[in-house]
């Protein structure tokens, strides 16, 4: 197999082999091309992927299934169990606990997700290359400096893994994906200063024939399970969405990025995937040709029964999710009078209308949105509840957005259990 999305492989599952033979041999054919891996390790990896089938992944309830840990090799900040559950080298945020959060999320709780681990990267020495043939002339070179020198935007947005919810595909749909198994809380939503990446891709000398470009971290290569080095995280972006709203970020919250994300530069591609969003970037190739990574040709598209056997396209935007604030297995008192409040979110127009169920989904009622949605953010709301009937019952939350769409009851497989937008079956009991 191709290990996933993670270096760790302990929540991870799939019995894929053949699939991912499949797909390795097109990749060796030249049709997807992958830049910096040799073919002596992709060869290594196909004969390795006769050898390998997880075990059927456990689902494990949030609540429970954070292991008491409080670090995560290769993350810096501290992660105190109550706002974060370790899961390899990341560290989901516990959506329970942003109920005492405003509407950003403070970067000590913001979700982290590592291919490998935290550079620490001096700011003083650090710069930005912006290269290639998609640019008239040498290119160009900035320091931090020359960066905070120019012209800076703030904006408002989430970042979410694409494997965000993927945990229910097997939770909820009784299905096996391989990947981080994250319940909901792989999102945070922070505001971000920085300057418009189109700003300086034209100061670099941006050509019209440019199409592609490739921020790459300054984190160590990444390494698969089986010993495959697939260099340094990188993920082509169109260049009309990095001319659109992308920004060359330094703060967050108002602060400078804290190391775990992404200081003292990452990129920030409002509502588009996590993977998108380059931390610690050191250099963007700007190319006149499309450009192709792992990251846009085996991981981040869609594999399954549902698509291509070349996958789907390279994923871009995100889908459309919802979450209460509440822990799993929440226990409510009856006969009292409850806020139950939640958060939901879209990466297509904005969020427009959220409806929560108590019963398991026989009735809804509409939840009252925390003023209004704004594109590429989640929107909070609250419904009250003074639930009778004591024993257990399924809390439910659906948002539709603002181009009509409204989460479904059940998402159609992929592989790598990518955009899970069904609607979560929350369970508490009523006490
Ligand atoms: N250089 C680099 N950038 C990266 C990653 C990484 O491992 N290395 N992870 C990506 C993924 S998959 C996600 S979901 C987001 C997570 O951002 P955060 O850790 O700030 O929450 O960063 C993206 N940018
Ligand atoms: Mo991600």
């Amino acid at each position: 197999m191709i290990p996933t999305d993670v270096s760790e492989t302990a929540d991870t599952t799939t019995d894929e082999a053949a699939y991912d033979r499949r797909r390795l041999r097109q990749w060796l054919a030249g049709r997807a091309r992958a830049d910096g891996v040799d073919r002596r390790d992709l060869l290594r990896m196909l004969a390795a992927t006769g050898l390998t089938a997880g075990l059927p992944t456990a689902f494990a309830a949030p609540a429970r299934a954070a292991a008491p840990a409080a670090s995560a090799p290769g993350i810096v900040k501290p992660l105190p169990e109550e706002w974060f559950t370790v899961r390899g080298t990341n560290a989901e945020a516990n959506f329970a606990a942003f109920a005492d959060t405003g509407h950003h999320t403070p970067a000590s709780r913001f979700f982290v997700r590592n291919h490998t681990a935290t550079p620490r990267l001096d700011a003083d020495t650090w710069s930005l290359r912006v290269w290639g043939d998609g640019l008239a002339g040498e290119g160009r070179t900035f320091t931090l400096d020359d960066l905070m020198a120019l012209p800076a935007t703030t904006r408002s947005c989430f970042v979410e893994c694409a494997g965000n919810g993927r945990s229910f595909f097997t939770g909820q749909q009784g299905q096996s994906v391989s990947g981080t198994a994250w319940t909901l809380g792989a999102i945070g939503s922070a505001r971000w200063r920085g300057v418009r990446l189109a700003h300086v891709l034209r100061l670099a000398g941006l050509r019209r024939a440019a199409v592609d470009v490739l921020p790459r971290g300054l984190d160590s290569d990444y390494v698969t399970a089986d010993g495959t080095n697939l260099g340094r995280v990188r993920r082509p972006l169109p260049v009309a969405k990095a001319l659109d709203d992308v920004l060359l970020a330094y703060e967050m919250n108002g602060e400078p990025l804290p190391p775990d994300h992404g200081a003292p530069v990452r990129l920030i591609v409002p509502s588009w995937i996590g993977i998108a969003s380059i931390k610690w970037v050191g250099d963007i190739q700007v190319a006149a040709e499309p450009l192709f990574s792992p990251w846009n040709t085996d991981f981040y598209r869609l594999f399954g029964d549902a698509y291509p056997p070349e996958g789907s396209a390279p994923l871009s935007r995100q889908t459309l999710k919802s979450a209460f604030e509440l822990p799993w297995n929440a226990e409510l008192p009856a006969r009292t009078g409850h806020r139950l409040t939640g958060r939901s979110w879209s990466g297509s127009g904005t969020v427009a209308r959220v409806d929560v169920s108590t019963d398991g989904g026989r009735s809804w009622r509409r939840a009252r949105l925390d003023g209004s949605a704004h594109r590429a953010d989640w929107v909070r709301w609250s419904v009250p509840w003074r639930p009778t009937a004591t024993g257990p019952t399924t809390l439910l939350a659906r948002a539709t957005d603002t181009t009509g769409r409204t989460q479904p009851d059940t998402t159609a497989y992929n592989t790598q259990g990518y955009l899970f937008d069904a609607v979560v079956r929350h369970p508490v009991t009523v006490t």
